[in-house]
């Protein structure tokens, strides 16, 4: 009887997690679609590349009992919403917006939550478009809802997401005061280089635009 509960458990816990894989899967052929559209039709794509990564059942047990969760599946799913994460890194700040406007419209996709920390930076200067979503995956006897977060930012975001992420996030001690002032200082130089970049692409797009409607009125007199 044990033998059996176990193997229960066990199928329970493989089919909790590859609906998360799924989900993701399904995100990622999205993207895939948009990036090649967008190359196609448009000549420009907006985003620059994606990562996706399943939480490992460590991260998740850490979180759910920081949350104050009961170590049970219902709760998991309550209390880590980013079990399944997606990163788009797009190449300029105005490429996040349409981007998430995209996929905001898209009619198989719920939207629980948006959390802008581009208008509203964490104190260390963290900048990212979080979109919390509800994926649906058609398994053979039924359909599950899943959840995925969806984290949208520049190279710029990235890159000192993705180091201060390794220097200082899990630092489970208290960081000095000075540090904390040098990372913030790392994170407006990453936005300074955004915003150069958002006035450059916009400087050059008018200068285009202006030499097409000349072209245009050439071709019409
Ligand atoms: P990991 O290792 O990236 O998976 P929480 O703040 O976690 O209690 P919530 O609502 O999940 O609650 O937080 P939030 O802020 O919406 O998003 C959490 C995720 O955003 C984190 O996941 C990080 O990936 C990223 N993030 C948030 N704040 C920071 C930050 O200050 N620096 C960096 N580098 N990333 C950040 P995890 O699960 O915490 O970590």
């Amino acid at each position: 009887q044990q033998l059996d509960q176990l193997k229960k458990m066990r199928n329970e816990i493989t089919r909790f997690m590859l609906k998360y894989k799924f989900a993701l899967e399904e995100m990622e052929t999205k993207i895939e679609i948009l990036k090649e559209e967008f190359q196609s039709l448009h000549d420009y794509c907006p985003i620059e590349h994606t990562n996706t990564r399943l939480k490992t059942p460590e991260s998740i047990m850490k979180k759910l009992i920081r949350k104050g969760g009961t170590i049970a599946i219902d709760s998991i799913e309550e209390y880590v919403k980013d079990i399944a994460g997606l990163r788009i890194t797009c190449s300029f700040i105005s490429d996040i917006y349409r981007v998430s406007e995209i996929l905001q419209k898209q009619s198989d996709l719920k939207i629980l939550q948006v959390k802008d920390y581009i208008k509203n930076p964490k104190s260390n200067g963290y900048k990212s478009l979080h979109l919390l979503i509800e994926v649906p995956v058609f398994l053979s006897d039924r359909v599950e809802n899943v959840c995925v977060e969806i984290q949208i930012r520049t190279i710029a975001m990235d890159f000192w997401a993705s180091l201060e992420h390794k220097i200082f996030y899990k630092y489970n001690r208290s960081v000095p005061q000075h540090l904390l002032e040098e990372i913030k200082e790392a994170a407006d130089t990453a936005n300074a280089l955004d915003q150069q970049m958002e006035r450059l692409m916009q400087e050059v797009q008018s200068i285009k635009d202006l030499q097409h409607e000349d072209t245009e009125r050439e071709l019409r007199s």
